[in-house]
């Protein structure tokens, strides 16, 4: 069975933590976390640009296979709109599944999409059917059976309505999608419970609570419905203030006298890109 799911099988809920690199994918790892969220909106941020379909495939493709070449716990790809149509996502589906990912996420936005939780944000959705399509394309391109195919509508974030939501993640289900990522920028979660609420649970639902954060694993455990909680923009967000934090911190000291004891040392950077294993294998192989 995929890991993911046996993991919504014996614990309630599978947590996964965004990263943009392999680094970031190992602190995730060792702080504890179910699996990792390859997401877009990191990767653009660390490129210094918009989450809008600017990325190419290659860039993300090169950075999730790089990521799973470091951790071993489950990465769920963010393949965005699946770059394309039904054909694109054949291949990039595929493409993510070599690469080592156990799960890809497809919005139902139109190609190229604006990032979600923006304030007056470009957001389109492609018909019902069309998306229907890439889901089917998308079951049918993966090889293994366990590879979770997961169908994000964005009915909520495009101010559609719960029932649109529903309809539409009633129709991608049929279409063969093995959970549904329902996404609101709503500040309170109101919105997602109310979709819970009416949602048949036929399959899992994946949240990724930014916009609500009051929404808790615990209460979403006592939904019953929710299998995966994606937390989709702490590792950024994180770096990006202890980075600001500690840059500041050494220009008005004019030097590194006091932020060397805001910073980990440079040790710590060692173990994490395993230097000892390293040693090791110099004293046994090079001769
Ligand atoms: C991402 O992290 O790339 C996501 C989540 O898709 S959000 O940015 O909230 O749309
Ligand atoms: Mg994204």
């Amino acid at each position: 069975m995929n890991r993911i799911k046996s993991i919504i099988e014996q614990n309630g809920i599978f947590h996964a933590m965004a990263a943009h690199n392999p680094l970031s994918a190992k602190l995730a790892e060792e702080a504890g976390f179910n699996g990792i969220w390859a997401s877009g909106f990191e990767l653009s941020a660390a490129y210094g640009i918009p989450d809008a379909s600017l990325l190419s495939l290659t860039q993300h493709l090169d950075n999730t296979r790089a990521m799973a070449s470091q951790v071993s716990i489950p990465i769920i790809a963010d393949i965005d709109t699946g770059y394309g149509n039904a054909i694109n996502v054949m291949h990039v589906v595929s493409a993510y599944e070599q690469a080592g990912a156990a799960a890809v996420v497809m919005e139902d936005k139109k190609f190229p999409k604006d990032t979600s939780l923006l304030k007056g944000g470009r957001q389109e959705l492609v018909p019902i059917q069309e998306f229907q399509g890439k889901v089917e394309a998308a079951v049918a391109a993966r090889r293994s059976p366990d590879f979770v195919i997961i169908a994000r509508t964005e009915a909520l974030i495009a101010g559609k309505g719960i029932e649109e939501a529903l309809a539409r993640a009633d129709a991608y289900v049929e279409a063969g999608a093995d959970m549904i990522l329902v996404h609101s920028k709503s500040k309170s979660p109101d919105e997602i419970l109310g979709f819970l609420d009416k949602w048949s649970g036929r399959v899992p639902v994946v949240l990724i609570p930014t916009s609500y954060p009051e929404l808790t694993e615990e209460k979403m455990k006592r939904t019953g419905k929710v299998g995966v909680v994606i937390y989709g923009n702490h590792a950024i967000r994180a770096s990006v203030k202890a980075m600001q934090d500690v840059f500041a911190e050494i220009r008005r000291d004019g030097g590194i006298q006091n932020a060397d004891s805001h910073v980990v040392p440079v040790t710590e950077i060692f173990r994490l890109q395993d230097v000892a294993a390293m040693k090791e294998n110099e004293k046994r192989y090079i001769r």
